[in-house]
């Protein structure tokens, strides 16, 4: 199977931010007087900001007013940034580079297709952002995953047309954003919960496009 250019997902596939955003939330939380567990935590997963915080509020019967909402966004926000600020190259994901550097040596184009407002600056603390022809994310898109306008944009920016890209997502809604703009979606998915996928993958240690795609033809 021939693909013609390839799409990242960011948080979860290339970095572990999952961490950090479970700090901010779980002291948002807090703040609001209500709990925050690692598995609420898992479903905020390729969820936009605005919509965790709606999800949040829901879980709890909570409502806010619409300053003392913006106001808890962009308190999360900052807390995230205190360690998004510390983040070294050592945190990208086991594997991801050499499988990086294989779609350069290919000369594959590549694209990030994020839900994260925080892309760029990922990127750049990773030293990531030279790989990348395009980087789409929160900012640049209206509807969030599962619709498939992020990856849809990515694909224009990359110069190609849908069924021929390749998606790497961590989520659900990735997953079905990907599919909905019919594309080939990998998950990466340690836990195998995921479905609706092309193929599943635990992450990349050890994987080469070059197996991929011959597992994805078989
Ligand atoms: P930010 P992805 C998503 O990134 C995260 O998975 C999700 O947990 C987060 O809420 C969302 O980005 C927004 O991030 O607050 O940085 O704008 O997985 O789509 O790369
Ligand atoms: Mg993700």
């Amino acid at each position: 199977m021939a693909f013609k250019a390839v799409i990242f997902d960011l948080d979860g596939v290339l970095v572990d931010t999952a961490k950090y955003h479970f700090i901010a939330w779980q002291k948002i939380a807090s703040e609001l007087g209500i709990s925050f567990s690692k598995a609420d935590n898992e479903h905020l997963k390729g969820v936009s900001r605005v919509k965790s915080l709606e999800l949040i509020l829901s879980w709890h019967n909570k409502s806010l007013s619409p300053s003392e909402f913006e106001a808890a966004l962009k308190r999360k926000n900052e807390i995230y940034l205190e360690y998004i600020y510390t983040l070294q190259p050592n945190e990208i994901m086991p594997g991801v580079v050499p499988f990086l550097e294989e779609l350069k040596k290919l000369g594959i184009p590549i694209a990030v297709g994020s839900a994260s407002k925080n892309a760029p600056l990922i990127l750049d603390k990773l030293g990531l952002t030279p790989y990348f022809k395009s980087i789409v994310d929160g900012n640049s898109v209206s509807k969030a995953k599962p619709d498939p306008e992020v990856f849809l944009v990515a694909a224009q920016k990359l110069e190609t047309a849908p069924e021929d890209c390749l998606v790497f997502e961590d989520a659900q809604a990735g997953i079905d954003a990907a599919v909905a703009g019919k594309m080939t979606a990998v998950a990466i998915d340690p836990e195998h919960q995921l479905k609706n996928h092309h193929a599943h993958l635990v992450g990349f240690e050890g994987v080469s496009y070059h197996s991929l795609t011959q597992l994805l033809s078989a």
